[in-house]
């Protein structure tokens, strides 16, 4: 045994049965960030290989939800959360209240609306509630364009100009930090982020990994974010090491069946 600091981050996310997405990827880059991570299960989504890979979600419920938060809050403590995949309005409430109840620090959220395989957004009234409630809580806040133009009340955020804006209206919404993640998205041959603080924006650039499985890219991200936070790292100091983890995971992504890849966690080892 040492007695070094151990920095600890929870979050509160769904399984991906599969192994690429949700708390695993959570776990796993929390693990390769050297941070101790926990779990709060919301769901826990099952591919069925019968049936062309289709999702099926299956709700924890709110008691024992609410068990696994008392565990890390009470009991253990952290520096740092994020949120994934919430399935109702109640689940969000929820979240927000302890939030508020635990003076939380260094929170990120993850506002997952739709996920490949899953078509639709999730539950409307949960991405409503993420809406009303959690963006104004977020230290930190990572929609990627979809769900930045939900979010922010937009039509369509389709350019580096309309990221801005939506950017600018989450922190006008009580969002501290605001990470646009376009990634392949727009055209050209650059991947883009964009971060806003309420006074800079500062886009981040690399060269697009063509090829690429990016299932649980997303998760992996804000896992990322969330790990060099509750390290205290600055928020600039954890883009650029979540920059070069990404490009890593990225680069590693591999194939796991007929149907589907994952990024590879492991690959800066
Ligand atoms: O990538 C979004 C996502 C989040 N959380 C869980 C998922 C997925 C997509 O598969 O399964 C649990």
């Amino acid at each position: 045994m040492n007695n070094k600091p151990m920095y600890k981050a929870m979050t509160i996310a769904g399984s991906d049965t599969s192994g690429g997405a949700g708390m695993e990827a959570d776990l796993k880059t929390m693990e390769e960030m050297g941070v101790y991570g926990m779990v709060a299960l919301t769901c826990i989504v099952a591919q069925n290989p019968a049936n062309n890979w289709s999702h099926d979600i299956s709700v924890i419920d709110l008691p024992v939800i609410q068990g696994q938060l008392r565990t890390i809050l009470d009991g253990i403590g952290i520096d740092a959360m994020k949120t994934g995949m919430l399935g109702s309005g109640e689940l969000v409430q929820l979240v927000a209240d302890t939030i508020d109840h635990y003076h939380l620090k260094n929170v990120v959220i993850d506002p997952v609306m739709v996920c490949k395989g899953i078509d639709a957004i999730m539950v409307p009234a949960a991405a409503k509630a993420i809406k009303e409630l959690l963006v104004q809580r977020a230290d930190v806040i990572t929609p990627n364009l979809l769900e930045a133009a939900y979010l922010s009340g937009m039509t369509a955020v389709g350019n580096l100009d309309e990221m801005k804006e939506a950017a600018a209206r989450l922190h006008d919404r009580g969002a501290k930090y605001i990470i646009i993640k376009a990634g392949n998205r727009l055209p050209g041959d650059n991947a883009i982020d964009l971060l806003y603080d309420g006074k800079d924006y500062i886009t981040s650039t690399a060269p697009k990994i063509t090829g690429a499985f990016n299932n649980g890219a997303g998760c992996t991200f804000s896992a990322c974010i969330t790990a060099n936070l509750a390290k205290g790292l600055s928020i600039k100091e954890t883009m650029v090491r979540t920059r070069e983890y990404m490009h890593a995971v990225l680069e590693g992504s591999f194939r796991i069946n007929k149907w589907a890849g994952a990024v590879k966690h492991c690959a800066l080892r």
